[in-house]
């Protein structure tokens, strides 16, 4: 329909657009980064999130043209926000989380494209963490990994996306150049109720183990209430995300969440 024939030249028409979610340090509530979200702002259908379009694009092909400019965009953001942040906080520049498809994996430029978009923007790659989800590496083979170790040696994050949700082969961990679990939204919600699902409490006490006794650290998605911050806190997870912070929203409002909270 008209989505099909719209969306593989809505990205010369710049009909995209990012919003980015903050990432909050649990110990001291200060904004450490954000991860970018692209939306597609489609003539007549307004506002699309990218649960309606990004299988799609993965299917045309259209994910990696996308999936570069989204990268473009939003370390330019990150560019802006190091200069106007960078020297203040003792927690160093914010950093940008991108959400990186299978297909973007396994396409030969990607290395060689991350390393020009920071390099022209003048962003040292410590200010990248690139989202890939678990499912998209189960069975991966060396050669898929080959680009993830690269990035991982120049300094780029990479993070482990709705971890939890796959058929987590935990010992797989070892293997994959990641430094950083986020755990999917599933676990958050078991916090939601008090006292907390003793279940959930045990597994996420459990990740949060492996993962720091792995030297990774464990970001939380999905904090929708300040119960379910000091719950995920005191279990020990690193960094949280969620509508309690701040929805996802326009690049201003990181600059005022940044000033107050950091
Ligand atoms: O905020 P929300 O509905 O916007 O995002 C839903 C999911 O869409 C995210 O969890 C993420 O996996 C995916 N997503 C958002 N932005 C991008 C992007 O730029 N590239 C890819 N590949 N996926 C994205
Ligand atoms: O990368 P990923 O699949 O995890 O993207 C995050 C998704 O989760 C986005 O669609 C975003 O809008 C959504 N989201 C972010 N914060 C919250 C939250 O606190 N609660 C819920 N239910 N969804 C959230
Ligand atoms: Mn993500
Ligand atoms: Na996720």
């Amino acid at each position: 329909h008209g989505l099909t024939t719209a969306l593989p030249t809505a990205l010369e028409r710049g009909e995209f657009f990012i919003e980015y979610q903050p990432l909050v340090h649990l110990g001291d509530g200060s904004v450490r980064g954000a991860e970018a979200l692209v939306r597609w702002l489609h003539p007549q259908h307004g506002v699309l999130g990218p649960d309606r379009f990004i299988p799609l694009a993965e299917h045309t092909g259209l994910i990696v043209p996308l999936g570069r400019w989204v990268l473009e965009e939003s370390i330019r953001q990150a560019r802006a926000w190091r200069e106007r942040h960078g020297e203040e906080s003792d927690a160093g520049p914010l950093r940008i989380n991108v959400n990186l498809s299978p297909c973007q994996l396994s396409h030969p430029g990607l290395v060689q494209d991350t390393v020009e978009i920071l390099e022209r923007a003048g962003v040292a790659p410590d200010a990248l963490c690139l989202e890939v989800t678990e499912s998209a590496l189960i069975g991966a083979d060396d050669d898929l990994l080959k680009p993830l170790h690269r990035l991982a040696e120049m300094g780029v994050d990479i993070a482990l996306d709705d971890f939890g949700t796959g058929y987590s082969n935990l010992a797989n961990l070892r293997r994959l150049p990641v430094r950083i679990l986020k755990l999917d939204r599933s676990f958050t919600q078991g916090m939601q109720q008090f006292p907390a699902d003793p279940v959930d409490l045990k597994i996420v006490e459990g990740i949060v183990t492996l993962a720091h006794s792995l030297d990774l650290a464990v970001t939380v998605e999905g904090v929708e209430t300040g119960a379910q911050a000091e719950q995920l806190r005191i279990l020990g997870c690193d960094t949280a995300q969620g509508w309690y912070y701040a929805r996802p929203g326009p690049p201003e409002r990181l600059h005022d969440l940044a000033l107050v909270d950091a």
